[in-house]
């Protein structure tokens, strides 16, 4: 563990930690933030109010469409000049999220990313070899920050040129990797097609986050690169990578919440009530620590569910892989849908390969999905049974009946570095 004694603080003393830390947070943001302050006016909230985690629910969320309304810099709750850096997040439509940092939010960000690193195998010594986006997004900046602060010696590749990440995988001998898992897809398959040996590279850990993945990309990833795959997850509104992480030895119980930091609610996404734990809704977050950019109740839009796990080697509480974000979700013919709802059935067949897209358009006045999905080599396209199994196996577990596109493979657009869309809406 990066940090013994933080990572594994009884959870009283976390409860403790955390109530100190939102009062003066909430304090402070009254007096500095005119939108925080309009907040608690309006509906006659005083910050006197809030005097543990357990008022958390008193105050209300904060959504992205009030950090667009505060653009570029209206949420700053500290003067331009003590800002160290900026990231911007680049949404689909309009202007993009602005997120600044002090000093101290660096040496924050560095700390959890350490950790998460850490937690996905990671010891100091060790090479990483970063394939996350350097730029505005906070991917690539931000691993780079806490892989440094862990001790690792930092290979600074970001995203693309795959040709040229495959010369560092094999020449560099990194020890892990961190990219998105559509990415990690793409070097598998471009392993296999140079003809390159998994086994006589170095690297044992790959660090997947950015995009929602299941554990058909994990297999896919975990025996193609030959490596140990975790999860890890965050949002720049937050902070950027490092918001939680799954440990290499507990995969699949859910990955670690850093809440000494960044304190979760899950919620109803129509009533926004509080919902209990292991229950799935809206995840929500409230920085407990950042100067530049602290955000109270600020609603992710991702559907997960959080849980203590007693089994654990750590005390801070987890959370599941993420669904999807509500925003993405699909709604055809009254049933919701998620992209990774299809693509948990597609990696019960072993014939089917996790690379695959959804096709919603209109059929008639209804809303029709295909899911094109590449079929492993040496396997018919044409083969009836299959497609049949695969359009029963989805209506069972979803609930709806698709249209089902058997492809070759290499047929589907694979990501080229960064996040991949893998829904075509034709509406
Ligand atoms: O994607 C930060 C990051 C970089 C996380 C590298 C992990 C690794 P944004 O560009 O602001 O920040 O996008 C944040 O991406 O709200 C989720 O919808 C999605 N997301 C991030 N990590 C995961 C994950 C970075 N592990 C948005 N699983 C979030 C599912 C994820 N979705």
């Amino acid at each position: 563990m990066y940090n013994k004694n933080i990572e594994t603080l009884p959870l009283r003393e976390l409860r403790a930690l955390q109530n100190t830390r939102l009062t003066a947070l909430v304090q402070r943001l009254y007096k500095t933030v005119p939108f925080y302050k309009n907040q608690f006016d309006v509906i006659g909230l005083s910050p006197n109010d809030i005097n543990s985690i357990d008022d958390l629910h008193k105050i209300p969320f904060t959504k992205k469409t009030d950090l667009r309304d505060n653009y570029p810099y209206k949420m700053f709750a500290k003067p331009l000049n003590e800002i160290s850096r900026i990231h911007a997040s680049s949404g689909t439509t309009g202007k993009p999220t602005v997120v600044g940092y002090t000093k101290a939010d660096l040496d924050v960000f560095d700390e959890v990313v350490a950790r998460s690193l850490a937690c996905a195998g990671a010891r100091p010594g060790m090479k990483l070899h970063n394939a996350y986006g350097y730029g505005l997004f906070t991917g690539g900046l931000g691993i780079h920050g806490g892989a440094t602060k862990l001790g690792m010696a930092v290979i600074p590749v970001s995203g693309g040129m795959t040709e040229r990440q495959l010369t560092i995988l094999q020449d560099f001998k990194p020890d892990m990797i961190c990219c998105t898992p559509s990415y990690a897809q793409t070097l598998s398959e471009a392993l296999i097609k140079n003809n390159i040996d998994s086994k006589d590279l170095a690297v044992k850990y790959a660090v997947l986050g950015a995009e929602p993945w299941t554990e058909a990309i994990r297999t896919q990833v975990e025996q193609g690169l030959n490596v140990s795959a975790t999860n890890i997850y965050g949002l720049s509104e937050i902070i950027g990578p490092g918001v939680s992480q799954e440990d290499f030895e507990e995969k699949g119980t859910g990955s670690y919440i850093w809440e000494d930091h960044f304190f979760p609610e899950v919620v109803d996404r129509d009533t926004g009530l509080p919902l209990p734990y292991g229950e799935e809704g809206v995840l929500v977050f409230t920085t407990l620590t950042k100067e530049a950019f602290p955000v109270l109740r600020y609603w992710t839009n991702d559907i997960c569910s959080i849980n203590y796990d007693p089994n654990s080697k750590r005390t801070h509480i987890k959370m599941s892989s993420i669904k999807g974000r509500s925003d993405d979700m699909l709604i055809i013919r009254g049933v919701n849908l998620f992209h990774t709802q299809v693509e948990e059935v597609i990696h019960e067949f072993p014939s089917l390969s996790p690379i695959y897209q959804l096709i919603v358009e209109k059929k008639g006045i209804m809303d029709g999905v295909t899911v094109a999905v590449e079929v492993v080599s040496g396997v018919d396209v044409e083969s009836l049974a299959l497609k049949q199994q695969l359009i029963k196996k989805i209506k069972n577990s979803v609930g709806l009946t698709m249209g089902v596109m058997l492809k070759n493979p290499n047929s589907i657009p694979r990501s080229q570095g960064g996040k991949l869309n893998r829904i075509v809406d034709k509406r």
